[in-house]
């Protein structure tokens, strides 16, 4: 079996009992420990995940959870790491601590028979997107990614890493907590075929003939299961902190959506 999950947001100060979410997501992956070959985490585990040049006590919090995910590596099973846009600041420290592989960039995979397009999903977009929206939305979407530009930057990486990690959390811990608190107060439901950014992306590769079975994203914190075309699925994963949703693909090529409740 290989289980797909995504979005935590470990850590985040905006989420009550974040201790026992932790927990509960170590109990989940033990669950799947018992037939997976292989995890995936599709990015956002963390709420701001960023390792400075010196020692950072806050990541000690996350230590149940790099222990347990040592274990599993230790038992053979493959874990991997996708960076989102809220935990893309590892360079080997993540690595080192749990033995997954990490993931900067979406990538294709097949397995049992089927081709699998795996991605955080922050920042995609169908190729014609500035046809596609209105002027506001737009606006919108070029700040999402000047912002982006800005956290991949090395030099401002660089800089960042030099912060003492006190001073480097709180800003990231709050930036995060605003992020989050914006959400709540104004949840974005699911758009709609025609407007969702990752079903109208998948859609637009479907279209330029790079077919894949399965489309898989975090990101968005809402479940979907969706067919785009004859054999081909978008599947955006909802989260681990409300939802607890993850997604299964079976020997036979079956991909399935579950509800973790315990
Ligand atoms: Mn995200």
């Amino acid at each position: 079996m290989i289980y797909f999950l995504s979005d935590a947001h470990l850590g985040s100060l905006a989420i009550e009992r974040s201790w026992a979410k932790q927990k509960k997501l170590i109990e989940m992956l033990e669950m799947m420990s018992k037939d997976a070959a292989s995890i995936y985490m599709l990015g956002d585990m963390f709420d701001f995940w960023l390792e400075y040049f010196i020692h950072d006590p806050k990541k000690r919090e996350f230590s149940p959870l790099c222990k347990k995910l040592r274990e599993l590596t230790k038992r053979g099973i493959h874990i991997h790491f996708f960076t989102g846009n809220h935990d893309m600041w590892t360079f080997g420290g993540l690595a080192q601590m749990t033995g997954a592989e990490i993931h900067y960039e979406p990538c294709t995979i097949i397995r049992y028979g089927k081709t699998l397009y795996l991605a955080h999903g922050d920042g995609l977009l169908p190729s014609d997107w500035q046809q596609l929206y209105p002027k506001s939305v737009q606006k919108q979407i070029k700040r999402f990614i000047r912002l982006r530009k800005i956290f991949q930057n090395p030099t401002c990486q660089l800089l960042y890493r030099c912060l003492p990690p006190k001073l480097g959390n709180k800003f990231g811990y709050a930036w995060a907590k605003r992020s989050r608190l914006k959400e709540f107060a104004h949840p974005c439901p699911y758009k709609g075929e025609d407007k969702e950014e990752l079903v109208l992306f998948a859609k637009d590769q479907e279209k330029q003939r790079n077919h894949r079975d399965f489309y898989i994203f975090g990101h968005r914190h809402i479940e979907l299961d969706l067919q785009i075309a004859s054999g081909s699925r978008v599947i955006i994963l909802g989260d681990c902190f409300k939802q607890w949703t993850y997604a299964k693909l079976d020997h036979h090529g079956n991909l399935t959506m579950h509800n973790y409740e315990q």
